[in-house]
C-alpha cells in the first residue's frame, strides 16, 4: 500500500473536471458536498445531474454502502431542485424520476455516481 486514496490514483473524471470548474456546465446547485448541474445531452425537458464532489464512489450501489449519508445528501439536493420553479418550469413541484444508471449494459457511462433528475415526458428510446 502505498497509503494513496482511490480518488488520487485516478485519473479525474468529467463530473470531477466540472466540479473543479476545468470544464464548463450550467451549475444550478451547489453544497459542501455535491454539485447539480444541467445534463449536456438532455433527455426530458428538465434532466439535471447531481454528483458528489468525490469521485471515490462509481456507482450507487458503493456509495450506499460507503457513505449513506452523502446518498441522502444527494437526494436531499435532488428534492430542493425539484422544488425550485426556476428549474422546473410548469412541471409539478416535488415530482421528479430519480435515476441511477449503474453499470455498462444498464446505460452507465460516466463511472463517478450522478442522479438523474428528470421531470417532464420522457424521450422515447431513452435509457436515462
Ligand atoms: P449515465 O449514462 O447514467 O452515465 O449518464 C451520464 C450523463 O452525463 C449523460 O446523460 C450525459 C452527461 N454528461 C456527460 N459528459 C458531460 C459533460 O461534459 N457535461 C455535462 N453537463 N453532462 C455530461
Amino acid at each position: 500500500m502505498n497509503g494513496m486514496s482511490p480518488e488520487s490514483t485516478s485519473e479525474p473524471t468529467v463530473f470531477t473536471r466540472i466540479v473543479n470548474r476545468e470544464i464548463p456546465a450550467t451549475i444550478v446547485h451547489e453544497t459542501a458536498n455535491v454539485l447539480a448541474f444541467e445534463d449536456i445531452a438532455p433527455k426530458a425537458p428538465v434532466h439535471l445531474l447531481v454528483v458528489p464532489k468525490t469521485q471515490e464512489y462509481t456507482d450507487v450501489v458503493q456509495l450506499a454502502a460507503g457513505d449513506p449519508a452523502l446518498l441522502a445528501e444527494m437526494i436531499d439536493v435532488a428534492n430542493q431542485l425539484a422544488n425550485d420553479p426556476a428549474l422546473m418550469g410548469a412541471y409539478p413541484l416535488g415530482q421528479f424520476r430519480l435515476i441511477f444508471n449503474t453499470g455498462e449494459a444498464a446505460g452507465q457511462t460516466v463511472f463517478h455516481v450522478h442522479a438523474h433528475v428528470m421531470a417532464g415526458k420522457l424521450q422515447e428510446g431513452s435509457l436515462a
